[in-house]
């Protein structure tokens, strides 16, 4: 029998790559497009804007949102020098927390091992290094979530 496919809650700043990331395990075409509001894609994903954990005053409406999600999934840019997320922030949602490198196509090791670094401070229990780009770091990623 299948394992049932996890409901997935993308978080993490603007331009870190969570709806390509969205794009890309759905198999669509890669196209930017920013993301406005909370919006849930082929029913398992809960894609979320940037600006709700930029902005402490909307991370309420995460904490609302992953009420849905079965995994929470912390999105961190390999080439963005900052973390957005506060130290243990995985442990304000009462669900299971995993982190997602993106972009390691165009990062190094030493930006890829500080990404890492960023998500375990975050506490992610697990950490995937992907490119949505080369499609890097997927089979894991999706095994984990019992996509495909
Ligand atoms: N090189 C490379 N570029 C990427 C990758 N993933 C995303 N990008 C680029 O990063 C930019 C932002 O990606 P988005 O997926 O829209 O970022 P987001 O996290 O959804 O941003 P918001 O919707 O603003 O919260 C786009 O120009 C993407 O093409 C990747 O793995 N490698
Ligand atoms: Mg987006």
């Amino acid at each position: 029998m299948d394992k049932k496919k996890k409901r997935i809650i993308l978080i993490g700043r603007s331009t870190a790559g969570k709806t390509t990331l969205c794009q890309y395990i759905s198999k669509e075409a890669l196209r930017y497009r920013k993301t406005q509001t909370v919006e849930v894609l082929n029913k398992t994903m809960i894609d979320t804007p940037g600006e709700y954990l930029e902005r402490t005053g909307y991370r309420g409406a995460l904490q609302v949102s992953s009420v849905d999600a079965d995994v929470i999934v912390l999105v961190q840019d390999a080439t963005e020098q900052d973390s957005m997320f506060p130290p243990a922030y995985a442990s304000s949602f009462a669900k299971p927390s995993i982190g997602v490198v993106t972009k390691s196509d165009i990062a190094d090791e030493s930006q890829i091992d500080r990404a890492v670094l960023h998500l375990k401070n975050a506490g992610a229990s697990k950490i995937f290094i992907t490119s949505s780009v080369d499609g890097s770091g997927f089979e894991d990623l999706l095994e984990y979530l019992n996509y495909d």
